[in-house]
């Protein structure tokens, strides 16, 4: 009883068990493991790195979101607020601060892509897949105008709207009709890639394991990569933490969501694969996977608009769940700490986000201007999120729960055994590996 009492009074910003379920893997799945992790699978050689990623996921990520997890439902408050309630020290509030800034950096660069997505979905359905198109031009037409910008507004506001009503009537419906409707369009997506001529090379690539192409490096972006996919160090999951009810399992809710995000990593590695090969389109050529040579194969396969139509939505289906996520951090932020309405708190990040987000998009074709020492803002800003917030923010996490967290035993309601195993990554595992991937991802060791 006295636990739930510590739930917040106002009962539309709580999750039902089953909404947490789908609204956690919600914020896991998203062009992570759409977009991102195709290209990279393709670029550090397929199946091998396939099988490192699922090794990173499961030593080291499943046990950093655990501890998101209680970490969040023991202090009931924001990334950052939680913090100072189960230590009693203000300064760790402080380095929560970074959990509460990526979100909101990663965000404004995020709400590019998934407008990329739309676009490229209204391309599709509108006919404009037809072979022989250089889609090569095509990308960088659509890069050099402002249309871009007209989606990123789009999808800002798309997430407004759905966070602005709240945790139950919001992003918890939204979830729980989205993820499973996602989850079709994968399967007959699935279906269409597998059963294209000439598949099988695709399957073999990206599922049997050729380990002398694994390299430390490989094993750091990686290891970087179940970060980002299961939306660690950026404060999503220990806000959607405090939400949650003391009789759910944050064990049980653990290894649901990092299953459910690698099926999806694994659907969409068996749906770009055999397609790509398919039409003998090299995976291996990073960002422009999805956006150049998906289109391409799309363009080539009898009835290609329509399930290139599908494909695109289905990316932004997968963006708009997580950017959700990544919303509500800062939200929760400055409620708790300023005590500002949902309302209010949501049109100024989503405004925030839109202001740091044009440039990043003009960056990338308009204004060439806005490169600064070889790197266009839009990489400047994605570098910093992903490369030294993400990481510091997850080190972060696990010292916090490792150490300094007196109460995680009972929060994280494991079994003896399993609770030895879980304090030992914690402890020793993931920080040594997580500061090696930020000395690697900020540039500081090479390999
Ligand atoms: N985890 C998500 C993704 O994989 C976001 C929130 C970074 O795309």
């Amino acid at each position: 009883q006295k636990h739930q009492e510590s739930l917040p009074s106002d009962k539309s910003e709580r999750f039902s068990s089953s909404g947490f379920i789908f609204a956690a893997i919600g914020s896991a799945v998203g062009l992570g493991n759409m977009w991102k992790f195709p290209y990279i699978t393709g670029q550090y050689g397929g199946a091998a790195f396939f099988l490192l990623f699922v090794v990173c996921l499961v030593v080291v990520g499943l046990p950093v979101l655990l501890a998101e997890l209680a970490i969040g439902r023991g202090g009931r408050g924001s990334a950052s607020s939680s913090f100072v309630k189960l230590s009693g020290k203000k300064v760790w509030g402080g380095l929560g601060m970074v959990s509460v800034i990526a979100p909101f950096v990663i965000l404004s660069f995020y709400a590019i892509v998934a407008g990329w997505t739309l676009h490229y979905a209204v391309q599709a359905f509108s006919g404009k897949l037809v072979p022989n198109t250089d889609f090569t031009l095509m990308y960088g037409g659509f890069m050099e105008s402002y249309t871009p910008i007209i989606w990123q507004a789009v999808v800002l506001v798309l997430v407004g709207a759905i966070v602005v009503k709240g945790i139950s009537g919001g992003i918890e419906k939204f979830n729980k009709i989205l993820i499973p409707g996602m989850f079709i369009l994968l399967v007959v997506l699935m279906i269409r890639a597998l059963t294209l001529p000439g598949a099988g090379a695709g399957v073999s690539f990206f599922l049997n394991p050729d380990f002398s192409k694994l390299t430390p490096e490989s094993t750091l972006v990686a290891l970087g990569h179940a970060f980002f996919s299961l939306s660690l160090g950026m404060g999503t999951m220990i806000t959607y933490g405090s939400y949650v009810a003391k009789r759910q399992s944050l064990g049980t809710a653990t290894l649901a969501i990092g299953t459910g995000d690698l099926l999806y990593a694994l659907i969409a590695g068996l749906i770009i694969f055999p397609t790509t090969f398919s039409f003998g389109i090299n995976p291996g050529q990073g960002p422009g996977l999805v956006f150049i040579a998906l289109p391409a194969a799309f363009s080539e396969m009898p009835f290609g608009s329509f399930f290139g139509g599908l494909f695109f939505i289905l990316l932004a289906i997968a963006a708009l769940t997580s950017a959700v996520s990544l919303l509500e951090v800062p939200v929760k932020y400055v409620m708790d700490r300023f005590g500002w309405n949902r309302t209010r708190s949501v049109w100024i990040f989503i405004i925030g986000c839109f202001i740091l987000g044009v440039p990043a998009s003009l960056s990338l074709g308009v204004s060439p201007g806005l490169t600064f020492g070889g790197m266009a803002f839009f990489d400047w800003i994605d570098f910093a999120a992903s490369n030294v917030l993400l990481p510091l923010g997850g080190l972060i996490v696990t010292i916090f729960a490792g150490y300094f967290y007196k109460g995680v035993a009972d929060e994280a309601g494991l079994t003896a055994l399993w609770f030895r195993v879980w304090l030992f990554l914690l402890r020793f595992v993931a920080p040594i590996l997580v500061v090696f991937v930020f000395l690697h991802s900020a540039g500081i060791i090479k390999f």
